[in-house]
């Protein structure tokens, strides 16, 4: 943590990127994936779907929306949840004039909640703050469909009467394309000097898809990258950038560490992110971040 707050404190650093995923509102009450126990995946029976995916899979939602809008209805910004000291420490990066950006995959808002401007966000798994009809593609406001969600209704399209799609809101399902911003790591990738992994599996999406499409191209990189182009961004910086991993377990590339600059703070990432606050002498910081926004 010392050595992390060292790299921090530094003149040369000045852009760092935070990869986050959905340990870092594991602290605010939301269960992530993947968690033994805890995670969502072990925890879906009562939206009574075939297999844990079902749930972010357009084939099943075209056929039943019913167990999205369930989950939805959860997970919808409401102001239900609220961020914890992981989110506001980002923020407090942003304050300092550190943060480049901040790519998340989380779909709670809670970045946004916390005050990091949308400009340093890359929801990279989309947002609930737009939605769109899976029929004529017209655009909604995500505010627009909040009532019907939130009350446990489908949201249908009213553009015209024939029309009667299912609005969805803009989160991205297994087998659709990220939003164009993700392709903002094609310019900040390379000009990143730290890059801060937080709360994240780093898993592929699809096991079936990767694995079958690896074995036919035998290309395990490529074909990462087009599967789960989110996990293998953090090998898109330079060789020599540090990359610290903050989660409760070690994963990805962190397991079997190949640059030496890698590190990683294993245990639960809000006593992490406390202590390297402290390292940072940020304490009062973070702590005055919080309350004057919360
Ligand atoms: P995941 O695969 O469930 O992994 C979460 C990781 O966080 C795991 O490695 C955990 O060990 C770790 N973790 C959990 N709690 C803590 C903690 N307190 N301290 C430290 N580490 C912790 O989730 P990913 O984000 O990697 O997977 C990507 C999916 C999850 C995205 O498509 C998201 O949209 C989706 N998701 C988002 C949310 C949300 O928005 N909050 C919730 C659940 C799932």
């Amino acid at each position: 943590i010392e050595d992390v707050a060292r790299i921090i404190k530094s003149e040369g650093v000045k852009n760092i990127i935070v990869m986050a995923g959905a340990g870092i509102s594991t602290a605010s009450g939301i269960p992530d994936f993947r968690s033994p126990g805890t995670g969502l995946y072990d925890n879906l029976q009562k939206y009574k779907v075939p297999y844990p995916t079902a749930v972010f899979d357009l084939d099943y939602f075209h056929s039943n929306p019913k167990p999205f809008f369930e989950l939805a209805k959860e997970l919808y910004p409401s102001g239900k949840y609220r961020p914890n000291a992981v989110h506001y420490f980002v923020r407090c990066l942003h304050e300092r004039g550190l943060l480049l950006r901040m790519y998340t995959q989380n779909i709670d808002g809670l970045e946004r909640l916390a005050g990091i401007p949308p400009m340093k966000l890359v929801e990279a798994h989309g947002t609930f703050t737009s939605a769109s009809c899976t029929k004529c593609g017209k655009k909604y406001n995500g505010e627009t469909i909040k009532d019907k969600i939130l009350k446990g209704a489908t949201p249908r399209c009213q553009l015209t009467p024939l029309c009667y799609g299912i609005i969805k809101p803009d989160i991205v399902f297994f087998g659709e394309d990220l939003p164009k911003r993700f392709y903002y790591y094609l310019k900040d990738f390379p000009a990143c000097d730290l890059l801060l992994v937080m709360g994240t599996s780093l898993q592929v999406r699809c096991y079936s898809l990767y694995f079958t499409a690896a074995r036919i191209t035998q290309c395990d990189f490529i074909l990462s990258y087009f599967v789960e182009p989110f996990a293998s961004l953090v090998d898109s910086t330079r060789a020599t950038t540090p990359r610290l991993l903050l989660n409760m377990v070690k994963v990805g590339p962190f397991t079997k560490p190949s640059r030496r600059t890698d590190l990683s703070i294993t245990g639960d990432i809000s006593d992490s992110i406390h202590k390297l606050a402290d390292a940072l002498d940020w304490r009062e910081f973070l702590q005055e971040t919080m309350e004057a926004h919360e």
